[in-house]
């Protein structure tokens, strides 16, 4: 485990974003050739970004990639501890430091950190193998053997041929930092806010550390001041605080924890938590946050701009929030893998919930189940590792669209939520299906999310016929398994600009008239707890014949943000105004 990177009194960090140097390796030759020691033709490539779209060579290039850059270490104290951290790297990397070798990470969306030691001098040259090669082991997989019973056979005819609907961009896209941390440091907090009594809560901190060095821990919460001694390598304390400002959907109140480590009148270590205080249960059949019900109304999304990729970009993500604000929803979902923290941390801010998801989508159960439920295991710890004490983050999602039609599904599922049980009891677990009803796992979930498309791949042009299959299927769904339901996905394609009266598959009238025929069912289901439309935007897909020029259309806003008449609509019915948008244009 590992706190997030922070500079504070006693911990340096410096930033490795930039132009960094590329050289793409398409017959895999790079090592043999001593690339790790220095590039022998590199060309510029920015830091954070995908390499697709930064050279024309480089779009369908899926293979490995190589970066370097200069990494000067300012002088450090003796024993400090100095770390390199990717942000995230899709799909794999590998490390080296003037040559010699540091380390990798697989996964392509979490952190990966390696301890730089004593190698580090001013002007190293830091050398980052990528590598975006997917396969039937990984997790997402691509070019696995089709089968019919895995029901998205037909991408297999897409290009690049993946096991999912979206581009599968690559290179480093978050933040790459140096951080210096001191001897005795802190490596881990977790907090649990509990309520107690009528207007108060107990917060409970979990202190992890590099050793177990006698030492005092002084924490400091909302005026409050815990000192303690530490004799442990982890420990536990309780701050008991009567009406503190919560942190709620209205007010996103942050409250800023500090943690030191003291030896005497020497501080050892300092790190600051931003905190929300809030608690989410799940209680007869509604979701609350505070105790208070509460109804998600937003979108499935993606990390996704032209030119940049699937790297952070967090202009793009300050104006998703405003549109979100704009159009009044209240939450997303991270479809279908964990976003950056950077785009967290404005959730947490600005008072928007989160779905968290996990890596696993279109998760096959086909041979080789047993290395991807390792993988799905190391996945679901990694994010909640990281995203553990965010407010935002109600509900953990650990599958989307499963091919769960095979025996090894059901005790994969098993083992899967009960790894994410017992390391995080606090918030409810989440799976997402295609199947409904048949969906076994669903036993093992406390929310059901249901994706549905009829009115768009079924009853085709037919809307009221399929929110009228929508409402059996939900009904048939809370009847049994007697969970609360969720509609994760739903919607239309529209191609923006195309219009039609009455509306037709791809106008703009379409996709606005299945959303609000959609919200009018599920509004009216008790134990429907909210509903994500997909898409927020637009966004990179794979060639297909259903994916006009490579976008999959089913963005309320276009992929730069420009809303459609879906989104006008969603504003009228979640805001109640329009914004001086036609409203002739909307469906009555
Ligand atoms: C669902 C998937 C999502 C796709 C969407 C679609 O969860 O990733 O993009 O359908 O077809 O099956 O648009």
């Amino acid at each position: 485990m590992s706190l997030r990177p922070q500079s504070s009194a006693a911990r340096v960090l410096f930033t490795l974003d930039g132009p960094w140097q590329f050289q793409p390796d398409p017959d895999d030759v790079g090592e043999a050739a001593g690339w790790t020691g220095g590039l022998p033709a590199p060309r510029p490539i920015a830091v954070p970004a995908s390499w697709n779209e930064q050279y024309g060579d480089l779009v369908h290039f899926f293979g490995a990639g190589w970066y370097q850059t200069r990494l000067d270490l300012p002088p450090r104290a003796p024993n400090s501890v100095a770390q390199l951290h990717i942000g995230s790297a899709f799909y794999r990397c590998d490390v080296w430091l003037d040559g010699e070798y540091l380390g990798g990470a697989e996964g392509g969306y979490l952190p990966a950190i390696f301890a730089l030691g004593e190698r580090a001098r001013p002007g190293s040259r830091l050398v980052v193998r990528v590598d975006g090669r997917l396969s039937p082991t990984t997790v997402p997989s691509a070019g696995q053997p089709s089968d019919p019973r895995d029901v998205f056979a037909s991408f297999d005819q897409q290009f690049p041929r993946v096991g999912f609907d979206f581009f599968p961009y690559c290179g480093i896209h978050r933040p790459v930092r140096v951080t210096v941390l001191p001897e005795h440091h802190l490596t881990d907090l977790t907090v649990v806010t509990d309520p107690e009594g009528s207007d108060g809560v107990r917060v409970r901190v979990r202190v992890e550390r590099s050793d177990a060095r006698p030492c005092t821990l002084r924490l400091s919460l909302c005026g409050q001041e815990l000192t303690m001694a530490l004799a442990r390598q982890h420990d536990e304390a309780t701050i008991g605080l009567t009406a503190p400002r919560l942190w709620s959907l209205e007010t996103p109140t942050l409250h800023d924890l500090r943690a030191e480590l003291w030896d005497g009148p020497h501080l050892l270590d300092s790190y600051q938590l931003p905190v929300g205080l809030r608690w989410v249960e799940l209680r007869d059949g509604l979701l609350l946050l505070n105790g208070r019900p509460v109804r998600l109304r937003g979108f499935g999304k993606h990390e996704d701009f032209p030119i940049s990729g699937r790297g952070l970009v967090q202009a793009v993500n300050v104006r998703d929030f405003d549109l979100l604000r704009w159009c009044g929803a209240n939450s997303f979902r991270t479809t279908h893998y964990p976003y950056s923290e950077e785009l967290l941390d404005l959730a947490d801010q600005l008072g928007v919930l989160v779905i968290g998801e996990t890596p696993a989508v279109g998760l096959w159960f086909g041979e080789g189940w047993e290395r991807r439920l390792e993988r799905c295991q190391e996945l679901t710890a990694g994010l909640i590792a990281r995203d553990k004490n965010r407010p935002s983050v109600i509900i953990w999602s650990l599958a989307n669209e499963p091919m769960s039609d095979r025996p090894a599904a059901e005790p994969f599922f098993a083992r899967l939520f009960a790894c994410a049980r017992a390391l995080d009891p606090t918030r409810p677990l989440m799976l997402v299906s295609w199947r409904g009803v048949e969906e076994a796992a669903y036993a093992h979930a406390d929310i059901l999310g249901l994706n549905r498309y009829a009115g768009w791949y079924s009853e085709q042009g037919q809307i009221e016929r399929g929110v009228a299959r929508l409402k059996a299927e939900l009904s048939a769904i809370h009847a049994h398994y007697g969970k609360p339901v969720m509609l994760t996905e739903f919607g239309a394609e529209a191609i923006p600009g195309l219009h039609a009266a009455p509306p037709e598959m791809f106008s703009e009238e379409y996709q606005a008239a299945l959303i609000a025929a959609y919200l009018d069912t599920t509004e009216a289901l008790p134990f429907v707890i909210g509903e994500h439309v997909w898409n927020f935007a637009d966004f990179r897909a794979n060639q297909h014949t259903t994916r006009v020029g490579g976008l999959n259309h089913k963005g309320v806003f276009t992929r730069d943000r420009r809303p459609k008449l879906g989104a006008h609509l969603l504003r009228k019915r979640w805001r109640g105004d329009t914004d001086g948008s036609p409203p002739t244009l909307l469906p009555a």
